[in-house]
């Protein structure tokens, strides 16, 4: 399995309590990546970072950037945020029709290309472009808001995602989980193979403890 992975949800940071603050914190806890969650009010009922947002957090953070789209038709708005070599992009089966086309593009750039999955949509929709991702991104919440409860189903759904890896002998292909990943969530999602954690309310930037207490915990919960 591979080294867990910390992905920061930014949407979870408050942008009135010196943000800069929380970034230079998040840097030197050296999480591994900042999750940027992109909303259009149309594939989800909400709308959050647009594009000026995406390249200030990477201009103003060491910390390379997650971008999940959660955008209709996201290949034809791949480029408006400029993917960088190095970065995943996230794009969800159910907002294309050309999946494919998508991973390919964000290839292209050089950035990790990653197909996300909401809860109800089967893994099946993954079969035949697969093989194009670096990651599957399954949501273990219904996307559109941080604070969610789990959908419990989406625990036997990582194993069985883990399994059609293994079966494919593409054991390379990471697992990010999205949504609700709490201290004991996770626990169970590092068990059953996910091995990039999405940490906003849920964990790290929870109402109790410091960011950094929480994200020393929540390394200890992933047994990193
Ligand atoms: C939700 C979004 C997520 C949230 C994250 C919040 O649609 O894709 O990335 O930011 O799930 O975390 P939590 O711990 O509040 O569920
Ligand atoms: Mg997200």
């Amino acid at each position: 399995m591979h080294k867990p992975l910390i992905a920061a949800s930014v949407m979870c940071v408050s942008m009135w309590h010196r943000p800069e603050e929380t970034l230079r914190k998040l840097e030197e806890e050296k999480i591994d990546l900042l999750h940027a969650d992109v909303m259009d009010g149309i594939f989800v009922d909400n709308l959050m970072l647009g594009t000026d947002a995406v390249k200030a957090l990477r201009r103003e953070s060491t910390i390379p950037l997650d971008i999940h789209l959660m955008i209709e038709s996201p290949e034809k708005k791949i480029a408006w945020f400029e993917p960088q070599p190095g970065e995943w992009v996230s794009v969800h089966a159910e907002s294309t029709k050309h999946l494919c086309r998508a991973l390919v593009l964000i290839r292209e750039y050089g950035a990790h290309p990653m197909a996300a999955l909401n809860p109800a949509t089967p893994l099946c929709m993954l079969e035949e472009a697969i093989d194009m991702a670096d990651g599957i991104l399954l949501m273990t919440v219904n996307p559109g808001f941080a604070g969610q409860k789990l959908v419990p189903q989406t625990i036997g759904k990582i194993s069985r995602l883990r399994q059609m890896l293994d079966d494919r002998g593409r054991q390379d292909i990471r697992i990010e989980v999205d949504g609700n990943v709490s201290f004991e969530n996770a626990v169970k999602m590092r068990q059953a193979g996910a091995d990039i954690f999405v940490c906003g309310t849920s964990s790290i930037f929870g109402k109790t403890g410091t960011p950094e207490e929480n994200i020393a915990r929540f390394r200890a919960c992933v047994g990193d």
